[in-house]
């Protein structure tokens, strides 16, 4: 047994004979991008890409900032201040085998919440030329059925009377263009990392919405000044567990109170659209093309969509786990049939892509046994998830008149799931959803009105007008109100 040795950077020397640490001279590196939302999915792409181009080509301009705007961001900020951001990721191989590595490409963090002034400052400052997002897809603040800004956001508007207190993204990024303006320093790139079609373009014009408001020759300078490349992203990344701290501790006496884990599988398909600079990320295989769209289409539809597939039909049926819902033959029959039948025919054609084995690599990486991604996290935000992954697939086909029963057991499961919070053998689920109280209460009114659920137009918009859907969803609603075995349906629909 070694012996436990704290994670910070005077003990890197102590670790080096036991996992891989960073070899570059953390002190000498300068704060090139600022990344807002530092979860376990930063920490596995982008901070893991950037870390592997520092320690093979050295970048020391390419430093990064993590940001917290939110509570809840505390705990990640303590920890990694207490560790001088070092973590470890855990790549976690089918075969059982577990890659263990130190990530040092993280090399302060901010945090906003109580004290904005730093946070903005650090924005500002001449070093930053990359700002990168993780918000998540409910964060970017539009109504998911318009697209529109949302104005009525209590935070937007204390933001916009206070602009030198921000609480909300777009209060942080004008203030800070704002002082970058007046100091006539170039502006910087906001690259949106968040599972959204076109998050760039989203990105810009939310960005742009709200500072129109605030200050409308910001908002032309924005305009002219700042990139807003778009991105798809990809690498599952559970969320971290006790087990995973122990077995860095017991396995190789490492103490890191927050270990990241993911798959081996990492993709970073991005626009070459940057205002001010960029790190060479295609030396450690990003690819740069001129046009994500494609690729983030075929993402959020079949490897996002086909999450939310599993999670909420497994979460009802009494499945802990995305790999335990592959061992079982009827769900992995059932995904293939949804991404096959409704994905597909939706989708259009990626250039140097065969979407057959793309299918069938997800397929495989699903599966991954050691991977153990619970179905609470896929089902976590789910209002803000189905109307981006799954919802768009189901308008295509009911438009250009194809199969949509796959997708609509999925709303049907996702209502029960609201309504009752039960899986099928009575046990409680743990529902993790900012609008949790309004998907109840409007689940709840199904056993007077069957489409109750799908009349919230902010998320399904006017999605109740078409027929074919509501008489589909309506019937499967009955079964599993009926009886919640949802394995049965799911054979049915087969
Ligand atoms: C998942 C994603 O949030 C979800 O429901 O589908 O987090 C997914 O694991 C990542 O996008 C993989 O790149």
């Amino acid at each position: 047994m070694k012996n436990t040795v704290i994670l910070n950077q005077k003990n890197l020397n102590q670790l080096a004979d036991r996992i891989p640490v960073p070899t570059f001279d953390r002190s000498s590196h300068k704060v090139g991008i600022v990344h807002i939302g530092v979860g376990g999915f930063h920490r596995t792409h982008q901070a893991f890409y950037t870390h592997q181009l520092q320690e093979k080509f050295k970048a020391p301009e390419w430093g990064i900032c993590g940001v917290g705007l939110r509570k809840g961001d505390q705990k990640i900020y303590e920890v990694l201040k207490k560790q001088d951001h070092l973590y470890t990721v855990l790549v976690k191989h089918p075969d059982g085998k577990i890659e263990p590595r130190i990530i040092g490409s993280i090399i302060d963090f901010e945090l906003g919440v109580d004290n904005p002034v730093p946070v903005i400052e650090r924005l500002a400052d001449p070093s930053t030329k990359i700002v990168s997002l993780t918000i998540t897809e409910g964060g970017y603040n539009f109504n998911p059925s318009t697209g529109e800004f949302d104005f009525e956001n209590p935070d937007i508007q204390h933001d916009l009377k206070h602009s030198d207190s921000p609480k909300t993204i777009y209060g942080f990024l004008t203030g800070a263009l704002k002082k970058r303006r007046e100091m006539a320093l170039p502006g910087f790139t906001v690259m949106s990392c968040d599972n959204i079609q076109h998050n760039g373009d989203v990105a810009r014009n939310m960005l742009l919405s709200f500072a129109q408001r605030q200050d409308a020759a910001l908002a032309h300078w924005i305009e002219r000044e700042v990139c807003f490349p778009n991105s798809m992203v990809d690498r599952i990344t559970p969320v971290t567990t006790q087990a995973d701290i122990d077995y860095l501790e017991k396995t190789y006496g490492i103490k890191d109170e927050w270990p990241v884990t993911c798959e081996p599988f990492i993709q970073w398909v991005v626009e070459d659209k940057f205002s001010n600079g960029r790190p060479e990320f295609e030396k450690v295989g990003v690819q740069f093309v001129p046009d994500v769209k494609p690729y983030e289409k075929m993402k959020l539809r079949l490897l996002n969509a086909g999450h939310s597939v599993l999670g909420i039909l497994g979460a009802i049926h009494g499945h802990q786990t995305i790999n335990a819902c592959m061992e079982d033959e009827t769900f992995v029959i059932y995904l293939r049939a949804f991404m096959d039948k409704e994905a597909t025919p939706a989708l259009d054609e990626v250039e140097g892509i065969d979407l057959e084995e793309y299918k069938d690599s997800l397929i495989e990486r699903f599966a991954n046994p050691n991977i153990k991604d619970s179905v609470s996290r896929i089902c976590s935000e789910s209002s803000a998830k189905v109307p981006k992954f799954l919802l768009p697939t189901i308008q295509e086909n009911v438009t250009r008149g194809g199969s949509i029963k796959y997708a609509t057991l999925v709303i049907a499961a996702w209502c029960y799931y609201s309504d009752k919070g039960i899986n099928k053998n009575q046990q409680p689920l743990e529902i993790i959803d900012a609008l949790s109280g309004e998907l109840h209460q409007a689940a709840k009114r199904t056993e007077t009105d069957s489409l109750a659920f799908i009349k919230q137009e902010t998320l399904f918009g006017n999605l109740t007008k078409n027929e074919r859907f509501t008489e589909l969803y309506a019937d499967m609603i009955q079964k599993i109100y009926d009886d919640a075995d949802i394995k049965k349906y799911i054979q049915d629909i087969l």
